[in-house]
């Protein structure tokens, strides 16, 4: 198994960006704990887990996926369309030039979301939508070279992987209301929101949240190996558990 990046919440969490949750007081410590049981799980899954390095002015930082898309042995900084974001790059640049990775970036006026990237084999599937525009996807291709980059557009959801994520076969998985179905592969459809969110871990085992019991019950029906982890208070900041970190295998 490979290297997991993550940051640790920082002391502002409870005032990141709301968009399509309601807002509600988050409970900083509960998610500090959480974030502790989310790194063990990777670790307990054979993920060497780096930290990136706090940037405590920057409330959605924890949220580390959306600053650093790595594929092969380059990485890409994102430029996140919420403006306020931006400023969780250089942390995020140095870790991965700790990691030996070659440093690319997203420029004006291109914006782009890691949580708006999904690789599948050789296609890229990228959501068009608030975080990522026309320009970040058709900057993000070039980059990419080879790879198949197909843009989704994606509605009523912060991001492509809030509505549809891979599972280790490839075959998608999640809420087909949210994506423009038309350009994907057909995909196996969930109930709950949270069941739309999966990490990766290893051949036959998944990540998922604790809010998504009947998908992961559903999944392991099918043979799956499926550790779950409650991460309330970053779901309360339209958060998943995709986006607490950056998996370079
Ligand atoms: C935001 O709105 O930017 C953060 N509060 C949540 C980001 C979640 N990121 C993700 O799903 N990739």
């Amino acid at each position: 198994m490979g290297r997991a990046l993550v940051r640790a919440p920082g002391p502002r969490l409870a005032e990141g960006l709301v968009t399509h949750a309601d807002r509600r007081p988050v409970d900083v410590a509960l998610a500090a704990r959480q974030h502790a049981a989310y790194t063990a799980a990777l670790r307990s899954a054979g993920w060497r887990v780096s930290s990136v390095a706090a940037a405590d002015d920057q409330p959605d930082a924890v949220f580390i996926e959306d600053a650093l898309i790595v594929c092969g042995d380059l990485a890409v900084l994102g430029r996140s369309g919420a403006e306020v974001r931006r400023g969780e790059l250089p942390g995020a640049e140095r870790a991965a030039r700790d990691l030996g990775l070659r440093i690319e970036r997203i420029e004006a006026p291109g914006t782009l979301d890691g949580g708006d990237v999904l690789a599948v084999g050789d296609t890229v599937y990228v959501g068009r939508g608030d975080r990522t525009n026309e320009e970040g996807i058709c900057q993000l291709a070039r980059l990419l070279g080879g790879r198949r980059v197909v843009p989704v557009d994606v509605r009523g959801c912060l991001h492509l992987k809030s509505a549809m994520t891979a599972l280790p076969d490839g075959g998608l998985i999640g809420l087909p209301e949210h994506v423009d179905t038309s350009v994907l592969p057909c995909m196996r459809v969930v109930r709950e929101p949270a069941g739309a969110h999966v990490v990766v871990l290893g051949p036959d085992h998944v990540l998922m949240a604790a809010s998504a019991p009947r998908t992961a019950a559903s999944l392991a029906a099918d043979g799956l190996r499926v550790t779950s982890v409650d991460i309330s208070e970053f779901e309360a900041l339209d958060g998943c558990v995709t986006c607490l970190s950056v998996l370079v295998p």
